[in-house]
């Protein structure tokens, strides 16, 4: 069976995800077929452009129809879009993959998990860096006990698109639209990862303290923008340029976050350190094939380049050394979430996931208002 896809949104994202499904019948023989069926936005020119700039038979501007026709529904919109579409797929037993974070806020997300629950089909969080080769490795050495009994985990995504004051003003600036800012946007790949790597080992978050910056506060809009490049209209922004917070797991283990949007000279640098009993790792986005491990009783970190055939998916692509990118994780966890799609089987990172991170972020948001710990509510 042909799944029958269709696509709400078709920028940054879409084109990742585009690119991915065209991909997974090239590199992925067993991946199931899938065919880009129907594109979804708004304005019907760009769309019809996009459409075929990324490989879609047909375009569509009523998202409420396209959720009850097709197989499986991405959501791929603005934060604020995440909700309404995705609850409708999942009532119309459409299978539904949402980028992150899940939604603006905790409430939002919770009624979508409620959604996913209620479905029961397949709801996918696109937590995609999970899907890295040297991060599922990583994975492995902390569940085979490689690292002992987890203290520290210290998570960081630094980029600096925004240090310019100049720099337009976009919905990813506006609470309503995105919730938070660089909390949300890069906070919730951070924490959802470190979820994803010790949360066995350490259970839940117990408890954060943290704290938002927003550090230049209107911007210019850019086709506000006239002849003579001055700005006629600037926004205000609304929602975070940076964060930090530090937190507790239930294992007592100790857990260091932060993400900025101001950080001069690093691009899309997510990093992650995690030190155990026995041992301890590091990963960094900026050099995505490699894993640092220091090992019990040796002297110091060994870099593992993990592009060997038996590691994970590289076997799906070049010879060891010939490295994969970004957009590799993308086509993963397109495999993983269609599999699931096909064969009936449990996708993670999830909605559950996807709202277990975003009450990490809610914890945060309440930390910084009240100056002070505050517990992670999971009931
Ligand atoms: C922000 O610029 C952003 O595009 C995030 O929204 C993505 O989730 C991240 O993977 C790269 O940076």
């Amino acid at each position: 069976m042909t799944l029958q896809v269709g696509v709400l949104g078709y920028r940054f994202m879409g084109q990742a995800h585009a690119n991915a499904l065209a991909r997974l019948p090239m590199f992925f023989e067993d991946a199931p077929e899938v065919e880009r069926d129907v594109l979804v936005g708004r304005d019907e020119a760009a769309l019809s452009d996009a459409a075929d700039q990324l490989g879609f038979a047909r375009t569509s501007t009523d998202w409420e129809a396209v959720v009850d026709e097709v197989d499986v529904f991405y959501n791929l919109g603005p934060n604020h879009v995440h909700a309404e579409p995705s609850i409708a797929a999942l009532e119309a037993g459409t299978p539904v993959f949402c980028e992150k974070p899940l939604a603006p806020t905790l409430d939002a997300a919770e009624e979508m998990a409620a959604a996913a629950r209620a479905a029961d089909v397949p709801a996918g969080s696109a937590f995609n860096y999970r899907f890295v080769p040297a991060l599922r490795y990583a994975k492995g050495l902390i569940d085979d006990g490689e690292l002992g009994e987890i203290h520290h985990v210290r998570g960081r995504y630094l980029q600096d698109w925004l240090v310019d004051p100049d720099a337009p003003w976009s919905w990813r600036n506006d609470e309503e639209m995105a919730g938070s800012g660089a909390l949300g946007d890069l906070g919730s790949h951070t924490i959802d990862l470190a979820h994803f790597l010790v949360g066995e080992q350490a259970g839940e978050i117990e408890r954060v303290s943290g704290q938002l910056q927003t550090f230049v506060d209107e911007r210019p809009v850019e086709d506000g923008e006239t002849p003579d490049d001055e700005a006629v209209e600037t926004r205000p922004v609304t929602v975070d340029d940076a964060y930090s917070a530090q937190a507790q797991f239930e294992n007592g283990a100790m857990a260091t976050f932060e993400a900025s949007r101001f950080a001069n000279g690093h691009k899309n640098d997510h990093t992650i350190e995690i030190q155990g009993s026995n041992g301890s790792l590091k990963f960094s986005l900026e050099r995505l094939n490699e894993l640092e491990v220091l090992r019990e009783d040796s002297r110091g970190y060994e870099t593992i380049l993990v592009t060997d055939e038996s590691d994970p998916y590289i076997e799906h692509w070049w010879p060891p050394g010939h490295v994969i990118g970004w957009e590799h994780t993308f086509v993963h966890e397109n495999y993983e979430f269609l599999s699931a799609v096909a064969e009936g089987g449990e996708f993670h990172p999830n909605f559950e996931d996807g709202l277990a991170a975003q009450r990490v972020l809610d914890a945060v948001e309440r930390s910084d208002e009240r100056g002070a710990w505050v517990t992670v509510e999971n009931w």
